[in-house]
Protein backbone atom coordinates (compact mmCIF):
# COMPACT_ATOMS: atom_id res chain seq x y z
CA UNK A 1 0.00 0.00 0.00
CA UNK A 2 3.00 2.54 0.83
CA UNK A 3 3.86 2.41 -3.16
CA UNK A 4 0.60 2.65 -3.88
CA UNK A 5 0.50 5.92 -1.89
CA UNK A 6 3.80 7.29 -3.34
CA UNK A 7 3.07 6.16 -6.23
CA UNK A 8 -0.20 8.15 -6.56
CA UNK A 9 1.45 11.47 -5.06
CA UNK A 10 3.42 11.44 -7.61
CA UNK A 11 0.87 11.74 -10.13
CA UNK A 12 -0.87 15.02 -8.41
CA UNK A 13 2.45 16.24 -8.47
CA UNK A 14 3.70 15.45 -4.86
CA UNK A 15 7.92 14.09 -5.73
CA UNK A 16 8.37 13.38 -1.77
CA UNK A 17 6.45 11.52 0.64
CA UNK A 18 7.64 9.67 3.90
CA UNK A 19 5.56 7.28 6.19
CA UNK A 20 6.24 7.49 10.14
CA UNK A 21 3.93 6.76 13.31
CA UNK A 22 2.35 9.45 15.77
CA UNK A 23 0.05 8.69 18.68
CA UNK A 24 -0.81 5.40 17.33
CA UNK A 25 -1.42 6.55 13.84
CA UNK A 26 0.35 6.84 11.05
CA UNK A 27 1.50 9.72 9.18
CA UNK A 28 1.91 10.28 5.41
CA UNK A 29 4.02 13.36 5.37
CA UNK A 30 4.69 15.38 2.19
CA UNK A 31 6.71 18.34 0.55
CA UNK A 32 5.67 21.18 -1.31
CA UNK A 33 8.86 22.20 -2.63
CA UNK A 34 8.56 26.25 -3.82
CA UNK A 35 11.77 27.61 -4.86
CA UNK A 36 11.08 29.63 -7.90
CA UNK A 37 14.72 31.11 -8.11
CA UNK A 38 16.17 34.47 -6.95
CA UNK A 39 13.79 37.29 -8.09
CA UNK A 40 13.74 41.27 -6.52
CA UNK A 41 10.62 41.97 -4.15
CA UNK A 42 9.94 42.76 -0.64
CA UNK A 43 7.99 39.28 0.05
CA UNK A 44 9.75 36.29 1.15
CA UNK A 45 9.61 33.66 -1.18
CA UNK A 46 7.60 31.54 0.60
CA UNK A 47 4.78 34.27 0.68
CA UNK A 48 4.42 35.34 -3.31
CA UNK A 49 2.76 32.51 -4.68
CA UNK A 50 -1.33 31.36 -3.67
CA UNK A 51 -1.16 30.87 -0.07
CA UNK A 52 0.54 27.22 0.62
CA UNK A 53 -2.14 26.26 2.93
CA UNK A 54 -4.76 26.05 -0.02
CA UNK A 55 -2.30 24.39 -2.10
CA UNK A 56 -1.54 21.96 0.44
CA UNK A 57 -4.85 21.10 1.59
CA UNK A 58 -6.51 20.64 -1.81
CA UNK A 59 -3.10 18.62 -3.01
CA UNK A 60 -3.87 16.14 0.60
CA UNK A 61 -7.26 16.15 0.19
CA UNK A 62 -6.93 13.96 -3.10
CA UNK A 63 -4.25 12.24 -1.44
CA UNK A 64 -6.33 11.25 1.58
CA UNK A 65 -9.58 10.54 -1.35
CA UNK A 66 -7.16 8.01 -2.95
CA UNK A 67 -6.53 6.37 0.16
CA UNK A 68 -10.29 5.79 0.89
CA UNK A 69 -10.46 3.43 -2.53
CA UNK A 70 -7.80 1.25 -1.10
CA UNK A 71 -9.03 0.81 2.00
CA UNK A 72 -12.69 2.25 2.32
CA UNK A 73 -12.75 2.01 6.40
CA UNK A 74 -10.23 4.20 7.14
CA UNK A 75 -10.19 7.47 8.52
CA UNK A 76 -7.89 10.10 7.50
CA UNK A 77 -7.22 14.13 8.19
CA UNK A 78 -4.94 16.54 6.61
CA UNK A 79 -3.00 18.95 8.40
CA UNK A 80 -0.63 22.25 7.06
CA UNK A 81 0.89 24.26 9.82
CA UNK A 82 -1.77 23.89 12.43
CA UNK A 83 -1.68 20.34 13.16
CA UNK A 84 -0.88 18.49 16.49
CA UNK A 85 2.92 18.08 15.42
CA UNK A 86 5.60 19.79 14.99
CA UNK A 87 6.49 18.91 11.44
CA UNK A 88 10.14 19.28 10.80
CA UNK A 89 9.93 16.55 13.44
CA UNK A 90 7.39 14.06 11.33
CA UNK A 91 8.90 15.22 8.52
CA UNK A 92 12.50 14.43 10.06
CA UNK A 93 11.11 10.93 11.68
CA UNK A 94 9.59 9.77 8.28
CA UNK A 95 13.43 10.35 6.15
CA UNK A 96 12.39 13.05 4.14
CA UNK A 97 15.82 15.20 5.19
CA UNK A 98 18.30 16.67 7.44
CA UNK A 99 18.07 19.34 9.86
CA UNK A 100 20.46 22.84 9.27
CA UNK A 101 22.35 25.01 11.73
CA UNK A 102 19.23 27.60 11.03
CA UNK A 103 16.84 25.44 11.84
CA UNK A 104 15.41 24.34 9.01
CA UNK A 105 14.75 20.71 7.53
CA UNK A 106 16.67 20.70 4.32
CA UNK A 107 15.98 17.61 1.26
CA UNK A 108 18.79 16.63 -0.89
CA UNK A 109 17.01 17.52 -4.12
CA UNK A 110 14.84 20.28 -2.76
CA UNK A 111 17.03 22.25 0.09
CA UNK A 112 15.12 23.62 2.11
CA UNK A 113 12.63 25.74 0.34
CA UNK A 114 9.85 23.67 0.50
CA UNK A 115 6.57 23.24 2.92
CA UNK A 116 5.47 20.09 5.06
CA UNK A 117 1.75 19.10 5.04
CA UNK A 118 1.02 15.52 6.47
CA UNK A 119 -2.31 13.19 7.16
CA UNK A 120 -2.91 10.66 9.60
CA UNK A 121 -4.40 7.79 9.22
CA UNK A 122 -5.44 4.78 11.13
CA UNK A 123 -3.91 2.43 8.47
CA UNK A 124 -0.76 0.36 9.81
CA UNK A 125 1.77 1.78 7.32
CA UNK A 126 5.36 0.65 7.88
CA UNK A 127 7.74 3.72 8.75
CA UNK A 128 10.56 5.30 6.99
CA UNK A 129 13.92 5.55 8.60
CA UNK A 130 15.35 9.15 9.74
CA UNK A 131 18.74 9.82 7.72
CA UNK A 132 21.68 9.78 9.83
CA UNK A 133 23.31 13.04 8.66
CA UNK A 134 23.30 16.75 9.18
CA UNK A 135 23.87 20.00 7.27
CA UNK A 136 27.44 20.45 5.98
CA UNK A 137 27.42 23.48 9.10
CA UNK A 138 29.53 25.64 7.58
CA UNK A 139 27.56 28.41 10.00
CA UNK A 140 27.08 30.94 7.06
CA UNK A 141 23.37 31.00 7.98
CA UNK A 142 24.30 32.16 11.58
CA UNK A 143 26.66 34.80 10.76
CA UNK A 144 24.03 36.12 7.90
CA UNK A 145 20.73 36.37 10.22
CA UNK A 146 19.82 40.35 10.41
CA UNK A 147 18.49 39.77 14.14
CA UNK A 148 20.99 37.04 15.20
CA UNK A 149 18.59 35.04 16.15
CA UNK A 150 20.75 31.59 15.50
CA UNK A 151 23.50 32.44 17.78
CA UNK A 152 22.14 30.29 20.99
CA UNK A 153 19.52 27.91 19.56
CA UNK A 154 16.67 29.68 18.06
CA UNK A 155 15.47 33.04 19.51
CA UNK A 156 12.22 33.87 18.28
CA UNK A 157 12.44 37.92 19.24
CA UNK A 158 15.25 38.29 17.07
CA UNK A 159 14.19 36.30 14.27
CA UNK A 160 12.74 38.87 11.12
CA UNK A 161 10.23 36.85 10.12
CA UNK A 162 8.65 36.99 13.20
CA UNK A 163 8.95 40.54 13.42
CA UNK A 164 7.49 40.52 10.47
CA UNK A 165 4.22 39.14 11.25
CA UNK A 166 3.80 40.25 14.70
CA UNK A 167 0.83 43.24 15.98
CA UNK A 168 1.39 46.41 17.24
CA UNK A 169 4.59 49.00 17.44
CA UNK A 170 8.10 47.44 17.11
CA UNK A 171 11.01 48.29 19.21
CA UNK A 172 14.13 50.39 17.69
CA UNK A 173 15.71 47.07 17.69
CA UNK A 174 13.03 45.50 16.14
CA UNK A 175 12.75 47.81 13.44
CA UNK A 176 16.45 47.87 12.75
CA UNK A 177 16.12 43.61 12.43
CA UNK A 178 13.41 44.52 9.34
CA UNK A 179 15.27 46.88 7.85
CA UNK A 180 18.49 44.74 7.93
CA UNK A 181 16.36 41.63 6.43
CA UNK A 182 15.33 44.12 3.22
CA UNK A 183 11.41 42.09 3.43
CA UNK A 184 8.09 43.14 4.20
CA UNK A 185 6.96 39.79 5.41
CA UNK A 186 8.87 36.24 6.24
CA UNK A 187 12.70 36.69 5.73
CA UNK A 188 14.59 34.62 3.22
CA UNK A 189 18.59 35.22 4.61
CA UNK A 190 19.32 31.91 6.37
CA UNK A 191 18.21 30.12 3.57
CA UNK A 192 19.72 32.39 0.73
CA UNK A 193 23.03 32.34 2.13
CA UNK A 194 22.54 27.78 2.56
CA UNK A 195 24.71 25.83 0.49
CA UNK A 196 22.35 23.76 0.91
CA UNK A 197 19.97 25.89 -1.35
CA UNK A 198 22.08 25.73 -4.61
CA UNK A 199 20.01 23.78 -6.48
CA UNK A 200 17.77 23.90 -9.72
CA UNK A 201 14.85 25.03 -8.85
CA UNK A 202 11.79 22.22 -8.91
CA UNK A 203 8.92 23.84 -7.88
CA UNK A 204 5.61 22.31 -7.89
CA UNK A 205 3.70 24.51 -10.98
CA UNK A 206 1.18 25.78 -8.56
CA UNK A 207 3.67 27.47 -6.92
CA UNK A 208 5.26 29.16 -10.16
CA UNK A 209 1.60 30.77 -10.69
CA UNK A 210 0.03 34.27 -10.33
CA UNK A 211 3.30 35.09 -8.02
CA UNK A 212 3.44 38.52 -6.47
CA UNK A 213 7.14 39.36 -5.78
CA UNK A 214 6.41 43.17 -3.85
CA UNK A 215 3.62 44.83 -2.44
CA UNK A 216 3.84 48.98 -2.21
CA UNK A 217 2.38 51.27 -0.34
CA UNK A 218 0.17 52.76 -2.95
CA UNK A 219 -1.52 48.92 -3.45
CA UNK A 220 -3.16 49.23 -0.21
CA UNK A 221 -3.27 52.24 1.76
CA UNK A 222 -6.58 52.82 -0.18
CA UNK A 223 -8.68 49.78 0.88
CA UNK A 224 -10.51 48.80 3.69
CA UNK A 225 -9.25 46.20 6.02
CA UNK A 226 -12.44 44.19 4.11
CA UNK A 227 -11.08 45.32 1.12
CA UNK A 228 -7.74 43.74 1.42
CA UNK A 229 -8.94 40.75 2.66
CA UNK A 230 -11.27 40.29 -0.06
CA UNK A 231 -8.24 41.34 -2.45
CA UNK A 232 -5.86 38.89 -1.07
CA UNK A 233 -7.37 36.72 0.62
CA UNK A 234 -5.65 33.67 -1.30
CA UNK A 235 -2.10 34.73 0.22
CA UNK A 236 -0.05 33.89 2.80
CA UNK A 237 0.59 36.75 3.49
CA UNK A 238 -3.34 38.45 3.92
CA UNK A 239 -3.42 36.36 7.57
CA UNK A 240 -2.53 39.47 9.49
CA UNK A 241 -4.27 41.70 8.17
CA UNK A 242 -3.55 45.27 6.20
CA UNK A 243 -2.06 47.17 8.93
CA UNK A 244 0.90 45.32 9.88
CA UNK A 245 2.06 45.09 6.01
CA UNK A 246 1.79 49.51 5.96
CA UNK A 247 3.75 49.53 9.23
CA UNK A 248 6.52 46.89 7.84
CA UNK A 249 6.54 49.27 4.50
CA UNK A 250 7.32 52.19 6.57
CA UNK A 251 10.36 50.74 7.17
CA UNK A 252 11.24 49.12 3.44
CA UNK A 253 10.61 49.61 0.28
C1 LIG B 1 5.48 29.04 14.57
C2 LIG B 1 6.23 28.83 13.28
C3 LIG B 1 7.14 29.81 12.91
C4 LIG B 1 7.55 30.96 13.84
C5 LIG B 1 8.52 30.37 14.88
C6 LIG B 1 9.48 29.31 14.31
C7 LIG B 1 10.23 28.48 15.35
N1 LIG B 1 11.37 27.98 14.96
O1 LIG B 1 9.79 28.26 16.46
C8 LIG B 1 8.22 31.98 12.85
C9 LIG B 1 7.17 33.01 12.45
C10 LIG B 1 9.45 32.70 13.36
C11 LIG B 1 8.51 31.07 11.66
C12 LIG B 1 9.43 31.39 10.68
C13 LIG B 1 9.68 30.60 9.58
N2 LIG B 1 9.01 29.52 9.18
CO1 LIG B 1 7.75 28.63 10.29
N3 LIG B 1 6.53 27.55 11.30
C14 LIG B 1 6.01 27.70 12.47
C15 LIG B 1 5.10 26.49 12.79
C16 LIG B 1 3.63 26.88 12.56
C17 LIG B 1 5.29 25.92 14.20
C18 LIG B 1 6.77 25.73 14.55
C19 LIG B 1 6.97 25.27 15.96
O2 LIG B 1 6.12 24.68 16.58
N4 LIG B 1 8.16 25.54 16.48
C20 LIG B 1 8.56 25.03 17.77
C21 LIG B 1 9.93 24.34 17.61
C22 LIG B 1 10.19 23.55 18.91
O3 LIG B 1 9.87 23.41 16.51
P1 LIG B 1 10.65 23.63 15.14
O4 LIG B 1 10.68 25.10 14.85
O5 LIG B 1 10.11 22.76 14.07
O6 LIG B 1 12.06 23.17 15.56
C23 LIG B 1 12.44 21.81 15.59
C24 LIG B 1 13.71 21.67 14.83
O7 LIG B 1 14.42 22.89 14.88
C25 LIG B 1 14.40 20.55 15.58
N5 LIG B 1 15.85 20.53 15.37
C26 LIG B 1 16.67 21.52 15.03
N6 LIG B 1 17.91 21.06 14.88
C27 LIG B 1 17.87 19.74 15.13
C28 LIG B 1 18.85 18.79 15.11
C29 LIG B 1 18.50 17.48 15.41
C30 LIG B 1 19.55 16.46 15.35
C31 LIG B 1 17.18 17.14 15.74
C32 LIG B 1 16.78 15.74 16.06
C33 LIG B 1 16.20 18.13 15.77
C34 LIG B 1 16.56 19.41 15.46
O8 LIG B 1 14.05 20.70 16.93
C35 LIG B 1 12.82 21.39 17.02
C36 LIG B 1 11.79 20.43 17.64
O9 LIG B 1 11.59 19.31 16.86
C37 LIG B 1 5.62 25.44 11.74
C38 LIG B 1 4.57 24.43 11.27
C39 LIG B 1 4.39 23.31 12.31
N7 LIG B 1 3.18 23.11 12.76
O10 LIG B 1 5.35 22.66 12.68
C40 LIG B 1 6.12 26.35 10.59
C41 LIG B 1 7.31 25.87 9.77
C42 LIG B 1 8.37 25.32 10.70
N8 LIG B 1 7.83 27.15 9.15
C43 LIG B 1 8.23 27.01 7.98
C44 LIG B 1 8.81 28.06 7.23
C45 LIG B 1 8.92 27.88 5.73
C46 LIG B 1 9.27 29.21 7.89
C47 LIG B 1 10.14 30.34 7.29
C48 LIG B 1 11.20 29.89 6.32
C49 LIG B 1 9.20 31.39 6.62
C50 LIG B 1 9.91 32.62 6.13
N9 LIG B 1 10.51 32.59 4.94
O11 LIG B 1 9.90 33.63 6.80
C51 LIG B 1 10.76 30.95 8.59
C52 LIG B 1 12.06 30.24 8.98
C53 LIG B 1 12.62 30.67 10.30
C54 LIG B 1 13.60 29.65 10.86
N10 LIG B 1 14.90 29.83 10.59
O12 LIG B 1 13.17 28.68 11.50
C55 LIG B 1 8.10 25.58 7.47
C56 LIG B 1 9.47 24.90 7.51
C57 LIG B 1 9.80 24.04 6.32
C58 LIG B 1 11.21 23.50 6.38
N11 LIG B 1 11.74 23.16 5.24
O13 LIG B 1 11.82 23.37 7.44
C59 LIG B 1 7.03 24.99 8.49
C60 LIG B 1 7.18 23.50 8.77
C61 LIG B 1 5.63 25.30 7.90
C62 LIG B 1 5.19 24.34 6.81
N12 LIG B 1 3.98 23.82 6.92
O14 LIG B 1 5.90 24.05 5.87
N13 LIG B 1 7.82 29.94 11.69
S1 LIG C 1 14.37 33.75 9.08
FE1 LIG C 1 15.79 35.53 8.98
S2 LIG C 1 15.81 36.42 11.02
FE2 LIG C 1 14.84 34.38 11.20
S3 LIG C 1 16.53 33.03 11.74
FE3 LIG C 1 16.46 33.01 9.50
S4 LIG C 1 17.85 34.68 8.85
FE4 LIG C 1 17.46 34.94 11.03
S1 LIG D 1 24.11 27.84 6.06
FE1 LIG D 1 25.66 26.31 6.63
S2 LIG D 1 25.34 26.01 8.85
FE2 LIG D 1 23.53 27.05 8.08
S3 LIG D 1 22.07 25.41 7.64
FE3 LIG D 1 23.16 25.83 5.72
S4 LIG D 1 24.91 24.40 5.74
FE4 LIG D 1 24.09 24.45 7.82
Amino acid sequence: MEQEIRTFAKSIGIEKCGFTHYNEKSAIVCLFPYFQGYCEGNLSLYARSIDYHLIIREKLGRLSEFICTLAPQSICENFADIGPEIERQLAYNAGLGFYGKNGMLINDDFGSYFFIGYILCDLPLKADKPLSKSCIGCNACINACPGGALKSGFDISKCASHISQKKGDLTENEIAILEKSGLIFGCDTCQRVCPHNNITPKPMCEFTEDLIHSLTKEDIENLSNKEFMRKYKNRAFSWRGKNVILRNLKFIN
